[in-house]
């Protein structure tokens, strides 16, 4: 992990910041948690108020990914929750996975990003199709936060259809010779392995991991977003990249190798963008009810209450979905199609919410006094990773009828 953090602490504090934030829970869907899934929220809630959101827009505002995170991720087990504890994983539920993801991402979809990436697209690839070897050399280093990932699957002329993947292995009898690039890779900047899905001679993808500091592998930041500011994005760029043939994952191949780490990273999503939801839902609640216009508070116009119902329907129905793909994960019964229903309509109401929360602050909306701005850029970013909003759609399509309406 590179140590080259710009932020200072101190400075980036906002003065008089207090985050008193709680969740709504208008269905009391707490009921249906266990004591362990509350005291998981809130030590992840106590965090995020401490270590993020005092500190959120000025890393946004400075484009800034703020390295010492990924210690303290793998302090408090943000990282590989369902991981068994033997590889220094939580060995915990997908409802707690779904919780923790829910709570970073109420800070930041960035800062979420940085945790899934590394829990659902590097640690559990490894865990799930790795030797025993790889398990030990990579896990506990990711858990604890030693070690930063990245997954690199989506290519400058193939993102919706990695299939078409260009991206190349040649066995060179002791080695793999990697060639291509990957591009709009999340953590790749800084981190220290990369898994990188690739051809070989037979057209078959296979999964690498590959280390900084191999010969020919660069990982240039790409410069210029205005979501997801506070999680660093690059390319993935191998030319003759000598792999050794032991960094090969052993125990899958073939594109569903790749999109069975996404049903993972998906379901993380859906959860998380709760989050993001239920902040911009409940700043809007407190600003309508100081804000005065017309001599009364703005919460006390039909038009605002409106606003404020239809958030809070659609989040409890978020959760609903959530809760009950959670138990679906555990019980191994969740299909990939329903996870697609789940990451399209949690990020679809979450973005919306965010749009109508920014109204309800007016011009003071669009300022990072509030968060609805940051969380509805970082939006943008989610309803396209991880598989389009239409893409979903087209899963869906495919499943109700049995027809790939795809190419
Ligand atoms: P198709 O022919 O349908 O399937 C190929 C093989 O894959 C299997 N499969 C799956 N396996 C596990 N999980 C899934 N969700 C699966 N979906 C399909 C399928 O059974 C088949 O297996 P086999 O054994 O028969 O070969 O594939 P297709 O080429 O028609 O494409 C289908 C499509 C469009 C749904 C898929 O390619 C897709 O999901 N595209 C979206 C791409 C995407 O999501 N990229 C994400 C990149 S990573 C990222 O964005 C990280 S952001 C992280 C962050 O910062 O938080
Ligand atoms: P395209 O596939 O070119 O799609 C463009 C438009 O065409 C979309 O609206 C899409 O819905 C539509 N479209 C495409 N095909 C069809 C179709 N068959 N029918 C109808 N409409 C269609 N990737 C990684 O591998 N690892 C990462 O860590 C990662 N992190 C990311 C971080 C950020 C901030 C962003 C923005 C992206 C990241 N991605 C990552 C890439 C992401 O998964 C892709 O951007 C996404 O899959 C879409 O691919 P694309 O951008 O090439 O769009």
């Amino acid at each position: 992990m590179s140590t080259d953090t710009l932020t200072q602490n101190g400075q980036a504090a906002k003065r008089n910041f207090v985050d008193d934030f709680e969740s709504p829970d208008f269905y009391q869907i707490d009921d249906l948690l266990t004591e362990e899934h509350k005291l998981i929220r809130s030590s992840i809630r106590d965090f995020v108020k401490k270590e993020i959101t005092p500190f959120i827009e000025y890393w946004a505002e400075n484009n800034q990914f703020p390295t010492e995170m990924v210690r303290k991720f793998g302090e408090i087990g943000a990282f590989g929750p369902t991981v068994s504890e033997e590889y220094g994983g939580g060995g915990l539920d997908y409802t707690s996975y779904g919780l923790i993801m829910q709570e970073i991402e109420r800070g930041d979809s960035g800062m979420r990003s940085t945790a899934s990436v590394q829990g659902s697209l590097v640690m559990y690839p490894i865990y799930a199709y790795g030797s025993e070897e790889q398990k030990q050399k990579y896990l506990p280093k990711l858990a604890s936060g030693e070690m930063l990932g990245c997954f690199g699957l989506t290519e400058p002329n193939h993102g919706s259809n990695p299939g078409g993947m260009e991206t190349n292995i040649k066995d060179m009898g002791d080695h793999y010779l990697l060639n291509g690039a990957k591009m709009w890779i999340s953590n790749a900047p800084h981190a220290d392995i990369a898994v990188v899905w690739a051809k070989d001679e037979n057209k078959r993808i296979k999964g690498l991991i590959v280390e900084r500091g191999m010969d020919g592998f660069s990982t240039p930041t790409t410069h210029g977003k205005w979501s997801l500011r506070a999680s660093a994005t690059g390319e993935l760029v191998f030319s003759d990249v000598k792999v050794p043939k032991e960094n090969m994952l052993p125990g899958k191949d073939g594109l569903g190798a790749p999109l069975g780490c996404l049903d993972k990273a998906r379901y993380g999503i859906a959860w998380g963008v709760i989050g993001a939801a239920m902040d911009c839902y409940e700043s809007a609640r407190k600003y309508a009810l100081e804000r005065q216009q017309f001599g009364k508070p703005i919460a006390g116009f039909q038009l605002v209450q409106k606003k404020l119902a239809e958030m809070l329907t659609e989040i409890t129905k978020a959760q609903l979905v959530c809760w009950r793909l959670g138990k679906l994960m555990d019980e191994g019964k969740a299909t990939s199609s329903q996870i697609s229903l789940a990451k399209r309509n949690n990020v679809e109401i979450a973005l919306n919410i965010a749009r109508e929360a920014r109204q309800i602050h007016g011009g003071m909306g669009i300022t990072g006094e509030y968060p609805m701005m940051r969380h509805m850029m970082n939006l943008e970013s989610v309803v396209t990773y991880e598989g389009t909003h239409d893409i979903h759609l087209l899963i869906l399509g495919h499943e109700i009828t049995g027809i790939p309406a795809f190419g």
